[in-house]
């Protein structure tokens, strides 16, 4: 219940923000992106993390007023970043179950993309498998009414939920984030590797961008490459920095 009340008051009380983790070019280690991530600063909690508190908002409805303060506050940041002459990225912002369901999400992000005059195309979803096979075919619909807006759509986690072939291929979406559990045993676990280069394999002939997650070494690096997947993120490259510190990265690269 302490999590639930102070999280009612973070918003006016201006105790959330953003903080941004780096996507980068395997090959050339140039940042291609970034997947913002919320953070929450609470006056009597002190720093709260999003595993401790995004079931929270999800549970009691937060999640969608909070939600579209995420997607303000990434969207106004690229203005911002614009402004300042720093070369563009596509960000990606992570959407909650109850956010996908509610029916003026698309209107929502149109609404927040004029107010910033920010492309569409800077922005790109992260949703999970789960979110998707609950319900494939009004799933199918609102992806549609988000696809049209003319953002990006990625699935993240990928491998831990259960879509099949069929369905991935009925959804407009654009990218598959493998799963960091999956990575993350990466050149030790001979099933892991097996099970990354199905889901490369599977990614490219179905016309999908790949990325990793969860990338901390060297090794995990050149497996990836030589398996064909350009991109990824984790720790090896950088831990979720604030946005001051991304502005500096895009501004004089590593
Ligand atoms: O940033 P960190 O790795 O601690 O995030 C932990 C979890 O919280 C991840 O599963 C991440 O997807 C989730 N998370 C972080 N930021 C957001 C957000 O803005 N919205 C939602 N719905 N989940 C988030
Ligand atoms: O569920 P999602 O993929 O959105 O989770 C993002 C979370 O993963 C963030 O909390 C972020 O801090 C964490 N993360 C990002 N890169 C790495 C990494 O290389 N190693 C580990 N252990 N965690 C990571
Ligand atoms: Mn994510
Ligand atoms: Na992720």
């Amino acid at each position: 219940l302490q999590i639930e009340t102070g999280l009612r008051r973070a918003l006016e009380r201006d105790e959330l923000f953003m903080v941004y983790q780096p996507k980068v070019d395997l090959t050339s280690r140039a940042v291609v992106g970034a997947e913002a991530l919320l953070r929450w600063r609470s006056t009597e909690l002190g720093d709260v993390s999003p595993v401790e508190f995004v079931p929270v908002a999800e549970e009691t409805g937060l999640v969608v007023p909070i939600g579209e303060w995420v997607l303000r506050a990434v969207c106004k940041q690229l203005r911002v970043w614009r402004d300042q002459g720093l070369p563009p990225i596509r960000v990606g912002v992570n959407l909650s179950a109850r956010q996908f369901r509610d029916q003026r999400l698309a209107e929502t992000i149109k609404g927040i993309l004029s107010d910033t005059g920010v492309k569409p195309e800077l922005l790109d979803l992260e949703l999970t498998e789960s979110m998707l096979v609950e319900n494939a075919d009004e799933a199918v619909e609102a992806l549609w009414s988000l696809k049209n807006i003319g953002i990006t759509l990625s699935i993240d986690d990928f491998g831990t939920g259960y879509s099949s072939l069929s369905y991935l291929k009925r959804f407009p979406i654009d990218a598959l984030k493998i799963d960091r559990s999956f990575v993350m045993d990466i050149p030790s676990s001979e099933d892991d590797m097996a099970i990354t280069q199905a889901i490369i394999r599977m990614a490219s002939s179905l016309g999908l961008q790949l990325i990793a997650e969860g990338v901390e070494t060297e090794p995990q690096v050149e497996f990836l490459r030589a398996n064909g997947c350009q991109l990824g993120q984790g720790y090896l490259f950088s831990k979720p920095i604030e946005k001051e510190g991304m502005a500096d990265l895009l501004k004089h690269g590593w």
